[in-house]
């Protein structure tokens, strides 16, 4: 496909619609109907609107909430293998927008094996978010089983956490402890985002114990025989759940002009175990 540029043109259009109220989702929605490829659009407009409201001294744009700074893994140059503390980790696929970055050999066989020996004993039925009271509860859209370990609990977290912590530099404090999950066959978790909602009237608590999630790493504990995968609808991406991989993607606002809307694909033959870190703004409390 011949590569598109982003013109002078195509940026005054997208500041015009901006200062129109325009929504995001609706300027991406035009842009494509007249024949843009999503991510050059999606870049056009993340560039164009970043430049333009720091000339003019603003963060704000389309009613967005601004952006903060996120964890990172060091890609450039496009190096093939990264040094994470203690273990060396393959860079398998990276997408700048939305960012993802998939991992290859990101846990050892032993180590993948040792966290699902440790959660199992502890498992029981996946809760979600509730919006309005920022508590949690049992829903039909998250068929899996899971446990947290509390963040350092045990030398494996500790030493899985400091890893995460090197790969993607972001502090060990702003993480969450370890989430195990256990899918079985036809258990799924449908499509979601894992920021917090802020206008949601619960989750001033949530918020309140370390900011927005900002990062997510999904590690993959064993290898599903068919189906699993971590599935991202907005970019038609499906990353295969390979034992010892792992999937980074991360989010700079509570906005689905992130592009991290994502779920797990449910199993169709065997199971799945993945283990989840999350990434907060600051010190997780
Ligand atoms: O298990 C997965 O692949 C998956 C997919 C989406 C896990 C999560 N989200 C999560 O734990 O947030
Ligand atoms: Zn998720």
């Amino acid at each position: 496909m011949k590569p598109q540029v982003i013109t002078p043109e195509l940026r005054s259009w997208i500041i015009d619609q901006a200062k129109a109220g325009c929504r995001p989702e609706d300027v991406l929605a035009s842009m494509r109907n007249s024949g843009w490829q999503d991510d050059v659009a999606a870049d056009a407009l993340e560039a164009t609107l970043r430049e333009h409201l720091a000339s003019q001294g603003q963060h704000h744009a389309f009613g967005l909430p601004a952006p903060v700074p996120v964890p990172e893994p060091r890609l450039a140059g496009s190096p093939s293998h990264l040094w994470a503390d203690d273990h060396e980790v393959k860079v398998l696929l990276a997408m700048r927008n939305p960012r993802i970055v998939v991992f290859g050999g990101f846990l050892s066989d032993v180590e993948c094996d040792a966290l699902v020996a440790a959660a199992g004993p502890r498992m029981s039925r996946s809760e979600t978010v509730v919006n309005a009271t920022g508590g949690s509860e049992v829903h039909a859209a998250r068929t899996s089983r899971g446990m947290f370990f509390g963040r350092g609990e045990g030398a494996l977290c500790e030493r899985i956490e400091r890893r995460i912590a090197a790969l993607v530099n972001w502090p060990v404090e702003n993480g969450e402890g370890l989430q195990v999950l256990h899918y079985g066959p036809g258990a799924e978790y449908k499509a979601h985002n894992d920021y917090f909602d802020p206008a949601q009237p619960g989750m001033t608590s949530v918020l309140a114990r370390g900011g927005q999630r900002v990062g997510t790493l999904v590690m993959y504990l064993n290898t599903p025989e068919q189906g699993g995968g971590t599935v991202f609808p907005d970019v038609a991406l499906e990353v295969a759940p390979i034992k010892g991989n792992a999937v980074f993607f991360s989010y700079d606002r509570a906005h689905a002009i992130t592009r991290t809307l994502h779920g797990g694909a449910p199993v169709i033959q065997g199971e799945k175990w993945v283990a989840t870190k999350w990434l907060r703004e600051r010190e997780f409390v």
